[in-house]
């Protein structure tokens, strides 16, 4: 497609930015001509009907939550008009996708921000094709108000050029918690994932923890839980039939809970991870979750009945973390039943047998925390190092082309998931045990355990990594890469 001259400068007028970046002509100029946008996203306060007890009021995508669902096409341009109807510069991410540094939606990168009542018109072609997702990327800190605490979260599906589609019909499921507060110390889940720790680890730890042996740092809770923005019994139930294969799309939209999901009396059918196919779809009795993790996951219906499909916490569930699965002619009220103790491994969806590629280059990176250093909060500090939000100078260099094995080691008892901008990875070792194919762009690494995981730098400009857990992001857990 081609664009004149005359028209590309009315657009780009009409965008209210004090400068416009490197490659954002580009992206403009590839919207050639179409003076619609695909998509128009509105960020505003709004409300969120939980349960009629419950009308919680949180910045949102056009009013609702999740966001409205993005389906756009592998490979074909698309042009999304960005508003931001709130009194704070915001940041919109396209978690997962390959696109470029003005259009990511990470400060840190250089993305500029939407303005304050301003607006952003984005142009870029969406890839790889799968589940990704959109949300928030501002810096919250102490201020439970902003970031991944609010409602700014919406899934995207990217269709691929070609789908096999062998199931009946898709389902999103988006799990988030709302109204946070801050309190010392914290109830994870921590002895769900494969793998043992680590004692040097733990010996590092230790000490960490006896230079800072104060009061336990800030952790963040929750009063109220939901799926798709509605408690449990509360929204529609997911209406099936005997027979049915419900092809499950679940985005765990935490600012950094973990989750877990169980539907009794069904198995699910791992398909695809972080919207990547697996090497190898595995059955498993329950999934687990990391903030900003997906599954997609085929359920074939044939126990019929009225089921709650939720969190294994009683807690949670009981503050709505669930949804009700009914089959048709299906009566009474929903049935729970817990699971079997199931550990949680990523490389049972590896490829058995093979190695990854070796990699050119390697680098460790270890994790420990300095227990409520910062003004009682956490602070993360990685090789010695804690994110400079102030300078965000890029740390490390690497070379385009060159295959990166990176290996984190985790000297805290938390579980991290570890989120890498612009770029998927293939996970080559975790919780011990080696592996290959499974490709991703978050892994949840254990409580002193090591995870090992390989990227290729094919997309230029800055690159930012960090744990999805926003309080750790925030205080130290992340850091930029920059292309030589
Ligand atoms: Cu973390």
């Amino acid at each position: 497609m081609t664009i004149n001259r005359r028209s590309f400068l009315k657009r780009a007028a009409a965008i209210p930015l004090a400068t416009v970046p490197d490659g954002f002509a580009e992206a403009a100029e590839n919207q050639a001509g179409s003076e619609k946008a695909d998509y128009t996203i509105r960020i505003a306060t709004g409300l969120i009907e939980l349960s009629p007890e419950q009308i919680v009021s949180t910045t949102l995508y056009n009013g609702q939550f999740p966001g409205p669902l993005v389906r756009l096409t592998e490979g074909k341009h698309a042009v999304v008009d960005i508003y931001n109807d709130t009194d704070t510069p915001e940041q919109l991410h396209w978690h997962g996708q390959f696109i470029s540094t003005d259009i990511d939606g990470a400060a840190e990168e250089g993305t500029p921000y939407i303005p304050a009542h301003g607006m952003r018109r984005i142009a870029f072609v969406p890839k790889p094709s799968g589940f990704r997702f959109y949300h928030t990327h501002i810096v919250p800190m102490n201020n439970l108000s902003l970031g991944t605490y609010t409602g700014q979260a919406g899934p995207v599906y990217i269709e691929p050029t070609n789908n096999p589609g062998a199931y009946d019909r898709e389902v999103f499921l988006v799990l988030k918690e709302f109204l946070p507060s801050f309190s010392r110390g914290g109830d994870m889940a921590m002895d769900f994932l494969a793998g043992a720790p680590i004692g040097e680890l733990q010996d590092i730890g230790k000490e960490a923890d006896e230079q800072f042996n104060g009061p336990k740092g800030y952790e963040v809770g929750y009063d109220v839980f939901g799926i798709n923005g509605r408690m449990l019994g509360h929204g529609e139930p997911i209406r099936v039939k005997k027979g049915e294969r419900v092809l499950f799309h679940v985005l765990n939209a935490s600012a950094g809970e973990i989750r877990s999901l169980a539907l009794p009396g069904h198995i699910f059918r791992i398909v695809a991870l972080d919207g990547n196919p697996v090497p190898t779809p595995a059955d498993v009795p329950v999934l687990w979750l990391g903030a900003a993790e997906r599954i997609s996951a085929i359920v074939e219906m044939n126990e019929p009945g009225v089921w709650v499909m939720g969190d294994l916490d009683d807690d949670d569930r009981g503050h709505g973390m669930g949804i009700v699965v009914e089959y048709a002619d299906a009566t009474g009220k929903p049935r729970w039943s817990e699971p079997e103790a199931y550990k949680w491994d990523y490389t049972i969806f590896g490829k058995a047998g093979v190695t990854s590629a070796s990699p050119d280059e390697s680098m460790e990176f270890t994790i420990v925390k300095h227990n409520a250093a910062l003004n009682g909060f956490n602070q993360w500090l990685l090789n010695g190092e804690a994110f400079s939000m102030d300078t965000m100078k890029p740390v490390y260099t690497v070379h385009e082309g060159r295959r990166y094995r990176f290996k984190l080691r985790n000297a805290s008892d938390d579980i991290h998931p570890l989120h890498l901008h612009r770029h998927s990875f293939e996970l080559v070792r975790v919780g011990g045990r080696p592996t290959a194919g499974v490709i991703k762009d978050v892994v949840m690494l254990g409580g002193f355990q090591e995870v090992e995981f390989d990227f290729v730098a094919d997309n230029r400009g800055l690159t930012l990594f960090h744990c999805h857990q926003q309080l750790h992001m925030d205080f130290g857990f992340m850091f930029l890469l920059d292309y030589a």
